[in-house]
């Protein structure tokens, strides 16, 4: 019998392979070994794209094998949403998130945008490549108190400095908290163009939300 272990390890080569049936059924394996979620994603599914990234730097892949095992990354990802512990009660909040105009990974905002909801916010998702004025439209609309920007392309440096731009420019930019995480950027940057706060990681993303909102639990 194999251990959970090599299951896990399964599952990882199965999202770089972009396997998705083998990839589901490996989750599927460990979940029956009773293998915490968030586990499986923070220790072999967000790896498996780091080392699909990693072969893409060297040239060992290419854009259809980096696309098919972000696919079969949220096919899991999909699977394991509800599994994770959700906090019941009132509603924490409103976040508009979305990732920065001119890049379209979601696979990080959209596990941001799961650990939310699960942690008892109301997420307004604008997907990817979506336009400063679209932050600050759908944010005004909703009366959100925070934006969420996620870019992981080093190239979209100045479109999330124009984001933080608009909406500190717009009619709610004095009272709107700005967050922005993902690959791409660093704190120094992300405080420098005046946003609120830095996330490096999902879960980081929601105790710093937390922390402006000055919400204790
Ligand atoms: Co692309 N890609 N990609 N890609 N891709 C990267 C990001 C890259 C690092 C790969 C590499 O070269 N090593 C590189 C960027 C280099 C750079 O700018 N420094 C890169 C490139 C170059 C590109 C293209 C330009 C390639 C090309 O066309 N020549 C192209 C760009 C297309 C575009 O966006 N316009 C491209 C395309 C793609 C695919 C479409 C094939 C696919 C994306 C599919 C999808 O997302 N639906 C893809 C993938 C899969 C990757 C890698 C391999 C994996 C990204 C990922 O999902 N990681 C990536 C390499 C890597 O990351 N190691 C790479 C897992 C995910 C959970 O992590 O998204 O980092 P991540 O999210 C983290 C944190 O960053 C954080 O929380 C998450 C974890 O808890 N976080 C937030 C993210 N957003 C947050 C927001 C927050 C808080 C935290 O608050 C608001």
């Amino acid at each position: 019998m194999e251990s959970a272990e090599e299951v896990l390890e399964g599952l990882k080569e199965a999202i770089i392979r972009g396997n998705r049936k083998g990839a589901l059924e490996l989750l599927q394996r460990s979940l029956e070994l009773k293998v915490d979620p968030q586990k499986i994603v923070d220790d072999y599914m967000i790896p498996a794209l780091n080392v699909v990234g990693k072969r893409f730097e060297e040239r060992k892949i290419f854009i259809p094998e980096m696309m098919i095992a972000a696919k079969s990354m949220q096919a899991c990802l999909d699977v394991i949403k509800p599994l994770l512990p959700k906090e019941e009660g009132k509603k924490k909040g409103v976040v508009v998130i979305g990732t920065v105009f001119g890049d379209l990974h979601d696979i990080g905002k959209n596990l941001v945008v799961m650990l939310l909801e699960n942690s008892g916010f109301e997420v307004i998702d604008l997907g990817v490549n979506v336009p400063p004025e679209r932050f600050v439209e759908e944010a005004r609309r909703v009366n959100a108190q925070v934006v969420g920007i996620s870019s992981l392309l080093t190239t979209g440096d100045p479109y999330v400095k124009k984001t933080v731009e608009t909406l500190r420019a717009s009619e709610i930019g004095d009272r709107i908290k700005i967050i922005c995480g993902g690959a791409a950027l660093t704190p120094n940057f992300v405080y420098s163009i005046g946003a609120d706060s830095y996330a490096p990681d999902a879960a980081s993303g929601v105790s710093k939300i937390k922390e402006i909102l000055q919400i204790d639990s």
